[in-house]
C-alpha cells in the first residue's frame, strides 16, 4: 500500500455544494442513489476529471448531466469521471449488503438495525464520492424501508418530510450544515427514545433523544444529563452554542470505538451510553460523561470548522480531549481528574512515544489513517493545547479559541489555522512551541536544585529522544510550574512558572538560607519525563506537604516507582529494599490516617504505578521481574499495614450508596484496600471480598470484590464468578466485565483461563466490545501476556490473524503490544518479534495490520 505524505496536500479540483441520497433499506440489500452537483474550485488548480473514491462497491449506473457516462474508468477503486464544462451532475447508483459488511465501518447491520460509521473512510463503501475531508457538502437524504423492521428512520439535521407507501415508510432529511462525508450518518431500526429539551443561551428551544433498544431505557437517564451538562458547560466556558432543533444520539452494540460526532446525530457505543448503579461502576459513569461530552463538544471543535486533510487530526481530537477534560475536571474533582487523565497518557501515550509507532501529533506520512487515532494524537494532542493554556492563562486562552472560531468556521482548517488564531487571539508567540507538532518523542527534562549563597539554584536540562525517522531534535518551549518548600515550616514561597525553551538553564531564588525542597511539573504542567535530583526524604516530605495534589501524588509515585526500578534492575541490597519498604509504608499510612484528604484523592495517594509505567523507566524491562518486585512490596505493605487497611476498608463500608463524591471516594478506598490485603493475607481477603460482594448494592463494590477473587485461589472465586455470570447473563455490557477480569487478573493459570474463554458460546470475533474485553484486557496484563513460555504472545499473534480479514481495523491495534518488543528482555523479545515475523509473512493483510506489523519489525 503507498504512503500517503501531508506535504502532497493538493486542494480538490471540484466543490460538491449539493448531495442528493436516496436509500432503499434492506439488512441484506441497500440500493443508494446519489446525485451530486459540482463544481469547479476556483481555488485549485485545473482538471479535466474527478475521481470519486469507492471502497469495496460498484456503480450498477454512472450518470452525468441525465445521460449515461461515457467516459469513466476506475483507478483501483476509485471512479475517474471526465467533466468537460464549469458545472455538471454527476448521479450514480451502487447496491450494497449490509449485513456482510464486518469491518463496521460504511453501512453495517447491528442486533437487525443498520447504522454508519464514515469517518476516516468509510462514506467510500457506500457510495462513490471525494471522500475527503475538505470537501464539504449540503446533504439532502431520503431513507425508505419496511415499517416493521425500521420503525425509525434517521439522519443528520432535520426531518423535513415523511409519508407511507403500502407497508413501507419513508422520511426526508436535511441538514443545513455544510459538512464532509465522514460525518454523514443514518440510523434505521426498532428504537426508543428517552426524550428531552435544552434551551440555548439564545433562546434556541433544542429536542435530545438517546434512542436504544427497547429494555434499554432506563439506563439511560445519566446519558441524558450528561448531554444538557455538556452543552451548558460549552455555552459558559467557550461560549459555544448548540445549532440545530434537534440532538439525537444512538446507542449501538457492535462498534468499532466508543462514539461518533456524526452532525446532529451521534452514534455511540453502548459502553459509553447505558449505565446505572447495578450495571455501572463509577468509572463507567464518568466514561459516559466525558464521551458525551467529547462528542458533544466536536460539534464546534470537529464539525463548524472540521479538518482541512487527516494529517490535521489532532486539530479536532487533541482540542476536544482538552475540552471534555475540562468538563469532567468542572464537573468533579479537578486533580482527581488531572491524575486520571496522566495515569492514561503515561500508560498508553509515553510507550507509543518512546517505541516503533512513534509519531508527531501531527504525522507527516501514513498507509491507513485508521492507524492514526493514537493517544498521541488524542491525549498527547490535548496536552499540547494545554500548554498553551497555561502559558496564556485561561482569560486570553479563551481569547485565542474565540479567535479561532470567529476565523474558521465553516471551513477544513489546519493545526497551523489552530495556532495562529491562538497566537493572534492570546497574545502568545508560539514560533518555537510550533515544534511539539513536528517532533515525535516524550522530552527528558532534567532538574538539580542546589543551593548557594543564600540562593537556590535550579538547573534545568531537556533532551528530545530521537524517535522513528527523526534522529535529531531541537529543543522545545517546556512549561514547568514549580515550588520551593521550606521544610521546617512546610510553605513554599509561590508557584512560578517557568518556561525551559533551551537546552540548559539556570535559575537562581534569592532569600533561601537552607536549600529548599523542589516541587516541579506541578499540576503536570507539561507532558515530560522528569528526572530531578532527589532524596527520599524530600520525596516523604513532598508526599506528606506538597500543596499541589498532583505533585503529591507525583511524590507518591516517585517513591514507589524508584524502589521498583531498583529492585527490578537487580541494583539493591537487602537492607536497602527493608528501609525503602519502609519508608514507602510510612509514607502510606500517613496517606490513610491523614483527615484532611478526600477519599477520591486518598485513592489515588494508595495506588500502586502500573508494571508498565515500571517498565517504562527502564531501558531493558524484565516484565517477570517487575511483576514479581511488585507484587512482593503489595505483600509488604499488606502485611505492614494490615491493621490499617482493614480499618480502612470498615469504615468505608458503612459509608451509603450515592453517587456524590464522597461515596464514590469511599468505593475506590475500599478495593484499592483489599488489593494490599489480598496479596498479603489471601484468606483473609478471601473473606472480606466475598462479603463485600454479597453485600454490594452497586457495581463498583461487586467488581471491585470480583476483581480481588478471580486473581485469588480460593473457593469463592468460583464461587462468585458463577454468581456473577447468572446474575447478569444476557447484559452485554456486564458479561464484558466478567470476561475482562478473568484475563486481567493476577491469578497463576491465567493463560489457561483465557484460552478457556475463547470458547465460551459467549465469545465471539464479531463483537468489537467482546474482543477487547478477553483480548485487550489480557494484552495489557504484563502477568499474562508475558508469561515466560510465550504463550501470551501467541495467542495474540493466533488473534491478529483470525480477526484481520474480519475487522481490521480491530485487529491492528493489537499489533502495538508485540511491537513494544525492543524494550522487553532478550528472550521474551525474540518470541515477540517472531509473531510479528509470522504475521507479517500472511499474505493478505489488511492495509491496517500491515502498516502496523511493519513498522513495528522496523
Ligand atoms: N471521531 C471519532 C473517531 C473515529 C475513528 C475512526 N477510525 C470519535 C471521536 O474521537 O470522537
Ligand atoms: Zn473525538
Amino acid at each position: 500500500p503507498p504512503e500517503i505524505r501531508r506535504e502532497d496536500y493538493r486542494p480538490f479540483p471540484w466543490l460538491v455544494p449539493e448531495t442528493r441520497l436516496e436509500f432503499e433499506l434492506g439488512l441484506e440489500s441497500t440500493r443508494v442513489r446519489s446525485k451530486l452537483t459540482v463544481a469547479r474550485n476556483a481555488k485549485a488548480d485545473h482538471s479535466p476529471t474527478i475521481r470519486l473514491n469507492g471502497d469495496g462497491i460498484e456503480a450498477t449506473s454512472v450518470m452525468v448531466d441525465g445521460e449515461p457516462a461515457q467516459a469513466f474508468t476506475m483507478d483501483g477503486s476509485d471512479l475517474i469521471l471526465t467533466l468537460p464544462g464549469e458545472a455538471h451532475e454527476i448521479a450514480i447508483e451502487t447496491e450494497i449488503d449490509p449485513s456482510a459488511n464486518s469491518q463496521l465501518m460504511g453501512l453495517f447491520a447491528s442486533n437487525g438495525m443498520l447504522c454508519t460509521q464514515c469517518e476516516s473512510e468509510g462514506f467510500r463503501r457506500i457510495t462513490f464520492f471525494p471522500d475527503r475531508p475538505d470537501v464539504l457538502s449540503v446533504f439532502t437524504v431520503r431513507l425508505s424501508g419496511a415499517k416493521a423492521q425500521f420503525p425509525i428512520l434517521m439522519c443528520n439535521g432535520n426531518r423535513v418530510d415523511e409519508g407511507e407507501d403500502g407497508d413501507d415508510h419513508w422520511a426526508e432529511w436535511h441538514d443545513p450544515w455544510p459538512k464532509p462525508s465522514y460525518l454523514f450518518a443514518l440510523v434505521a431500526g426498532d428504537l426508543l427514545a428517552r426524550t428531552d429539551s435544552f434551551t440555548t443561551m439564545n433562546g434556541r428551544e433544542v429536542e435530545l433523544n438517546v434512542w436504544v433498544r427497547e429494555g434499554d431505557l432506563d439506563r439511560t437517564e445519566h446519558a441524558m444529563e450528561s448531554l444538557k451538562r455538556s452543552m451548558k458547560w460549552d455555552e459558559e466556558t467557550f461560549g459555544r452554542e448548540y445549532d440545530l432543533d434537534l440532538f439525537n444520539i444512538v446507542a449501538v452494540s457492535d462498534f468499532n470505538m466508543g462514539a461518533m460526532e456524526n452532525k446532529g446525530l451521534n452514534v455511540f457505543n453502548t459502553k459509553y451510553v447505558l449505565a446505572d448503579p447495578e450495571t455501572a461502576t463509577d468509572g463507567d459513569f464518568d466514561a459516559v460523561e466525558g464521551v458525551i461530552g467529547h462528542e458533544y463538544f466536536h460539534n464546534w471543535s470537529g464539525n463548524r470548522i472540521t479538518c482541512r486533510d487527516w494529517f490535521q487530526l489532532s486539530l479536532k481530537e487533541g482540542f476536544t480531549v482538552l475540552r471534555d477534560q475540562l468538563f469532567s475536571q468542572d464537573m468533579h474533582s479537578e486533580p482527581v481528574k488531572r491524575i486520571e487523565d496522566v495515569r492514561v497518557l503515561r500508560g498508553v501515550q509515553f510507550p507509543e512515544d518512546s517505541g516503533p509507532l512513534a509519531h508527531p501529533i501531527r504525522p507527516d506520512s501514513y498507509r491507513e489513517i485508521s492507524n492514526f487515532y493514537t493517544s498521541t494524537v488524542y491525549n498527547k494532542g490535548a496536552e499540547v493545547i494545554r500548554m498553551m493554556r497555561t502559558m496564556a492563562g485561561e482569560e486570553a486562552f479563551r481569547k485565542g479559541t474565540d479567535t479561532y472560531f470567529d476565523r474558521h468556521d465553516g471551513e477544513a482548517a489546519t493545526c497551523e489555522d489552530f495556532i495562529t488564531s491562538i497566537e493572534d487571539g492570546a497574545g502568545l508567540d508560539l514560533k518555537q512551541f510550533r515544534l511539539w507538532y513536528s517532533q515525535a518523542g516524550t522530552p527528558k527534562v532534567t532538574a538539580d536544585l542546589s543551593h548557594d549563597n543564600g540562593e537556590a539554584v535550579l538547573r534545568l536540562g531537556q533532551q528530545v529522544p530521537s524517535t522513528p525517522g527523526q534522529p535529531n531534535k531541537k529543543p522545545m518551549p517546556i512549561p514547568l510550574k514549580i515550588a520551593l518548600f521550606d521544610r521546617e515550616t512546610g510553605k513554599n514561597s509561590g508557584e512560578q512558572l517557568l518556561i525551559l525553551d533551551s537546552d540548559t538553564a539556570e535559575h537562581r531564588f534569592a532569600g533561601f538560607d537552607k536549600k529548599p525542597v523542589l516541587s516541579i511539573n506541578r499540576g503536570f504542567s507539561a507532558p515530560v519525563t522528569i528526572q530531578r535530583d532527589i532524596d527520599r526524604d524530600e520525596l516523604l516530605f513532598l508526599a506528606a506537604k506538597d500543596d499541589d495534589p498532583f505533585a503529591r501524588y507525583e511524590a507518591m509515585q516517585d517513591l514507589i516507582t524508584g524502589h521498583l526500578v531498583a529492585s527490578a534492575s537487580g541494583d539493591l541490597g537487602d537492607d536497602e529494599r527493608v528501609s525503602a519498604r519502609a519508608d514507602i509504608a510510612t509514607a502510606l499510612s500517613a496517606v490513610i490516617a491523614d483527615g484532611s484528604l478526600e477519599d477520591l484523592m486518598r485513592g489515588e495517594l494508595l495506588l500502586m504505578p502500573s508494571q508498565s509505567y515500571i517498565g517504562e523507566q527502564l531501558e531493558l524491562a524484565d516484565p517477570g521481574r517487575i511483576h514479581a518486585e511488585r507484587e512482593s512490596l503489595k505483600a509488604a505493605i499488606g502485611t505492614s499495614l494490615h491493621d490499617e487497611l482493614v480499618q480502612l476498608h470498615s469504615r468505608v463500608s458503612d459509608v451509603p450508596f450515592s453517587m456524590d463524591a464522597q461515596a464514590k471516594g469511599a468505593r475506590k478506598v475500599k478495593t484499592v484496600a483489599l488489593t494490599y490485603l489480598a496479596a498479603a493475607s489471601p484468606e483473609l481477603a478471601e473473606t472480606m471480598a466475598a462479603a463485600q460482594y454479597d453485600a454490594a448494592d452497586n457495581m463498583t463494590d461487586r467488581q471491585g470484590a470480583l476483581m480481588v477473587l478471580t486473581g485469588l485461589e480460593g473457593v469463592e472465586r468460583t464461587n462468585k464468578l458463577l454468581d456473577f455470570y447468572n446474575r447478569y447473563e444476557g447484559n452485554a455490557l456486564v458479561i464484558d466485565k466478567w470476561f475482562a477480569l478473568q484475563a486481567s487478573s493476577l491469578h497463576p493459570n491465567v493463560v489457561e483461563h483465557v484460552k478457556a474463554l475463547a470458547d465460551h458460546p459467549d465469545f465471539t470475533l464479531r463483537n468489537p466490545n467482546r474482543v477487547r474485553s478477553l483480548y485487550m484486557a489480557f494484552a495489557a496484563n504484563p502477568h499474562g501476556f508475558h508469561i515466560e513460555t510465550g504463550e501470551g504472545y501467541r495467542m495474540i499473534g493466533d488473534l491478529i490473524l483470525e480477526l484481520d480479514p474480519i475487522n481490521s481495523q480491530t485487529a491492528a491495534r493489537f499489533v502495538p503490544p508485540l511491537g513494544r518488543w525492543r524494550r522487553i528482555e532478550a528472550g521474551r523479545a525474540a518470541m515477540m518479534r517472531d509473531q510479528l515475523d509470522r504475521i507479517a509473512a500472511f499474505d493478505k493483510l489488511s492495509r491496517d495490520t500491515y502498516e502496523q506489523v511493519s513498522r513495528s519489525i522496523g
